[in-house]
């Protein structure tokens, strides 16, 4: 472990289940495996949430992830992805579950939910560990959040919930009041979304009826069209300008501020440096993208620093 005062990182974007691919940037990265993890002799992982879904190594994805936080190599911070499992098999007092365990829901963490099944006894130790991984994170000159940081909504957070993490306390909380810490939540982990009006109609990737398509949280929506303030949507929207009564004004990231590192956005070939203080580590592997890392040198934000790997197939056993 590095004991000098600069520590040096490496952000990891999303991962989902794709832990072949996982080992081969670690590796590229100069990560060794060992009996405690992947490890650097200078370096630690920062990893930017969503381990689980979509890909074929749920449990192998976790195994690695904590076992660099467990060892102090990495740090990590929970998803959306994360959250949805946590709240898919959490209960409320009543016995009910948090998160729904209707079709879309279940369409949503069907790969998460098979190897769970396996076995219930791993499951509970995973889903124990990502109840303790932070929800933002603030180490030496830069952010991390899962999607989007909002300074009010990291205050609401840290005042709600001074433990910074997804407790079953704080879920069922939540959960039961669908109030302002709940939405607080929602911004950083699925990012700032534009509600469509009545008689627009979007369906995302799996076919589902969407109101609502992710927006650029560091620009003002006023004067653009619908497309101009997407971000990381896989649909089509209107080039038309927003009617003027559509449109509110969004607290905007400073270009001042410290630079923020997240995922969330699945950008394939457009993922890194979106601006001065801004980078999406999100390459989309699970969708016919990469996996990237950016090498933080504690220096301006440069796209020279991105690592992407190709999707490794799992090898299958004979
Ligand atoms: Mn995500």
């Amino acid at each position: 472990m590095n004991q000098s005062d600069e520590d040096v990182y490496d952000i990891i974007g999303d991962i989902h289940g794709e832990a072949e691919t996982l080992k081969k940037l670690l590796k590229s990265l100069g990560y060794n495996d060992s009996e405690e993890g992947f490890f650097h002799p200078e370096r630690k992982a920062v990893f930017v949430g969503d381990f689980v879904d979509r890909g074929p190594q749920i449990f192998e994805t976790l195994k690695i992830v904590k076992k660099m936080v467990t060892s102090n190599n990495a740090y990590a911070v929970v998803g959306n992805h994360e959250l949805n499992v946590l709240a898919y098999y959490t209960k409320d007092e009543d016995g009910a579950y948090l998160r729904d365990h209707n079709l879309k829901n279940k369409t949503q963490i069907k790969k998460t939910y098979e190897e769970f099944k396996i076995d219930k006894e791993k499951r509970k130790k995973y889903l124990k560990w990502l109840r303790t991984l932070p929800i933002f994170l603030e180490l030496d000159g830069f952010r991390v959040v899962h999607a989007s940081w909002d300074d009010k909504a990291v205050e609401l957070i840290r005042r709600e919930n001074p433990e910074n993490r997804l407790s079953k306390k704080f879920l069922r909380r939540i959960y039961f009041e669908r109030g302002e810490v709940f939405n607080a939540l929602m911004l950083l982990l699925k990012g700032r979304e534009f509600n469509m009006p009545d008689d627009m109609v979007l369906k995302d990737g799996y076919g589902f009826k969407r109101s609502a398509y992710r927006i650029k949280w560091w620009e003002p929506m006023q004067g653009k069209s619908f497309n101009d303030i997407s971000f990381g949507n896989k649909f089509k929207l209107p080039s038309y300008t927003i009617p003027i009564e559509l449109c509110y004004d969004i607290p905007l990231y400073p270009e001042s501020d410290l630079p923020v590192f997240f995922g969330h956005y699945c950008l394939n070939e457009k993922a890194g440096v979106i601006r001065n203080n801004l980078c999406c580590v999100d390459g989309c592997i699970a969708n016919g993208g990469v996996m990237i890392a950016y090498r933080w040198d504690n220096k301006k934000l440069d796209q020279s620093n991105l690592i992407r790997i190709e999707k490794v197939k799992k090898v299958e056993a004979f």
